[in-house]
């Protein structure tokens, strides 16, 4: 797995040095993922971390919880309000020198959300969060789309860091046009001998990038407390976002200034966002 320790020297010139963006952009290319450590400040993460597992309590007592295949496995917004909005998690110009290396000019992001991983001893079947954009492909393209995950608490093996599977982004057998995001559990068994799935360690502050195509899974959690991360996806210029995200007017200037565009609307009056997940694919 390809990590890399940001410098002081890289954050104040807001960008990667040269070899840095080099092994970024091939580790995405290559692995379809990347780690990269000392992304954002502590304290911002600190905040974000006593809300969001306040929030976890609140989303818990819903009528209908949004567990994502099996229990335990909660897509959870991030507040998005002030004082939980920050530059260097929505707009990490670190974190856009690498995704606009890989997608190219005018990036944009068009989701801000989420998946928290409950104390629970389910993993969920091994999935794409999409796949190659024409189906039979010889070769798959170069990634189309990328994850941006920003874990809340340190992320790690046994409180249920996301299981990636290295090289997979480029298998040509699932695409975007399939109904169904999951691998099979015959077609799991075959690839596990040649790729080898692993469970990074991704501390609060770290940022895990990674190509949507990654066969990938959320896991148990073996520890006492939730894991929550935050999740955003960039896209390429052409690509239809579709719905902008919603946050409150006067927060403009947040967003400004940065390579990467947040489609985003800007919006009166409070914006409810605890209830307006839903189950995905649901198992109990
Ligand atoms: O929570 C995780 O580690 C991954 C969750 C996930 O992949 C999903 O819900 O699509
Ligand atoms: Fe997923």
């Amino acid at each position: 797995m390809i990590e890399l320790e940001l410098s002081g020297d890289e954050h104040a010139a807001g960008k990667l040095r040269p070899e840095h963006l080099q092994q970024a952009v091939n580790a995405i290319r290559e692995d379809g993922f990347v780690v990269l450590h000392r992304a954002i400040d502590p304290d911002h993460i600190a905040l974000l971390r006593e809300r969001m597992l306040a929030d976890v309590e609140e989303i818990l007592t819903l009528d209908d919880v949004p567990y994502q295949f099996r229990d335990g496995h909660l897509q959870q917004d991030p507040p998005p309000v002030p004082p939980y909005l920050f530059r260097d998690v929505l707009v990490n110009e670190l974190v856009v020198d690498v995704t606009r290396a890989v997608l190219g000019e005018d990036l944009k992001n068009a989701f801000y959300s989420g998946n928290t991983c409950l104390p629970n001893p389910h993993q969920q079947p091994l999935h794409v969060d999409s796949g190659q954009l024409w189906p039979n492909l010889d070769e798959a393209t170069p990634a189309y789309s990328l994850v941006v995950n920003v874990p809340i608490v340190d992320a790690t093996p046994e409180n249920g860091s996301t299981e990636l599977w290295p090289g997979t982004h480029l298998d040509t057998t699932r695409s975007i046009n399939d109904g169904d995001i999951k691998l099979s559990p015959e077609v799991e068994a075959c690839r596990r001998a040649e790729s080898h799935p692993l469970q990074p360690t991704v501390p609060s502050g770290s940022v895990l990038i990674r190509d949507m195509r990654l066969w990938h899974r959320g896991m148990p959690n073996h520890s006492e407390q939730p894991r929550p991360m935050i999740a955003m996806i960039h896209w390429p210029r052409w690509w239809n976002t579709g719905k902008p995200l919603r946050f409150p007017k006067g927060t403009e200037e947040l967003f400004a200034a940065s390579a990467l565009e947040t489609m985003a609307e800007f919006v009166e009056g409070p914006i409810s966002y605890i209830n307006r997940n839903r189950k995905y694919d649901y198992t109990e």
